[in-house]
């Protein structure tokens, strides 16, 4: 198998590309991805900081590596989950990566925040784990951003999450999920950061491929709460279809937000206020992370 740019043996195939590369120029073709996304969705500007959102994992640590690469101003930060042995070594992974290159990590815990750690909120809350920490990590990483002054969160979602997420929403028809799945939402609120997903052209397997061509150290284990999602099981199902049809994935994803997704924003008239109690962003009174709280704070 030959690079499609400079004839070399090439090192991956992207059968949805009609390509292959060789190491030095799958590099290059990944942040031209990155830096296309950017331009398309207008996500970043070379002025602003950008708060790059880390878990560890290959995604995010991938991001944050090109976004220095290309220049932008970035700071990660990490949300302490508080899920036991990943927590420590995922969190020991963005310390690394961040001292090795000489830029700022924020550190947030949940325990803090809310009161107790993932577990114990599935347990207070008595909901799937990962309700109860996604709602915190949307809320923290707002809350950091406007706090140290980030006009815009930088997320790892890829291609295949992205695509995942978009069949769970399908699949339930989840108008309000559809309205705001997109690579870049805007600030609609003077509270509210925008939020951006630069690696939403990226399959999972580019961004493995890329962290192992850079030597990025990541956690190779996946949090033990991802077990059993459904998120996981429709991942599985899209790379199935992927399988016999080179391309599913993002004709998918780039098939809904170029024609589909606008139909669900028009539809969309929500009203923001913001919590009384913590001044955040909300659609009702108290907002549903002050709701958490309260409810982990009566039970203890
Ligand atoms: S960290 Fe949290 Fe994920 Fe673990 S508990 Fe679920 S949401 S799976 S990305
Ligand atoms: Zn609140």
């Amino acid at each position: 198998m030959k690079c499609t740019k400079c004839g070399d043996t090439a090192t991956l195939e992207l059968r949805r590309h009609n390509a292959a590369f060789c190491a030095p120029d799958f590099l290059v073709f990944f942040r031209r991805q990155v830096t296309t996304a950017v331009r398309k969705h207008r996500m970043l500007t070379p002025e602003e900081p950008v708060l790059v959102a880390v878990s560890g994992g290959k995604d995010s640590l991938a991001l944050w590596d090109v976004l220095i690469e290309e220049g932008y101003r970035t700071s990660g930060l990490y949300l302490d989950l508080g899920i036991f042995e990943y927590s420590v070594e995922s969190k020991a992974k963005c310390e690394a990566f961040a001292a090795a290159r000489g830029v700022p990590l924020i550190v947030d815990t949940v325990a803090e925040a809310v009161g107790a750690p993932v577990p114990v909120i599935q347990r207070v809350t008595r909901r799937p784990p990962c309700s109860g920490c996604g709602l915190s990590k949307r809320y923290l990483m707002n809350r950091a951003a406007l706090a140290h002054g980030f006009p815009v969160v930088a997320t790892g979602h890829n291609l295949d999450d992205e695509a995942a997420t978009l069949l769970g929403s399908v699949l339930q028809w989840q108008t309000d999920a559809l309205a705001r799945q997109s690579p870049a939402l805007p600030s609609t609120h003077p509270k509210l950061v925008r939020r951006v997903k630069p690696l939403y052209r990226l399959s999972e397997r580019e961004t493995a491929a890329y962290a192992f061509l850079r030597r990025i150290d990541y956690i190779v284990e996946e949090c033990p709460f991802a077990r059993g999602a459904t998120s996981i099981a429709h991942k599985e199902i899209l790379s199935r279809m992927e399988d016999v049809s080179p391309g599913a994935k993002h004709n998918f994803l780039f098939g809904f937000l170029e024609k589909a997704r606008p139909a669900f924003e028009r539809a969309e008239g929500v009203v923001l206020k913001e919590c009384e109690r913590c001044g955040q962003v909300t659609t009702g009174t108290v907002c549903a992370f002050c709701k958490l709280a309260d409810q982990v704070k009566r039970s203890a």
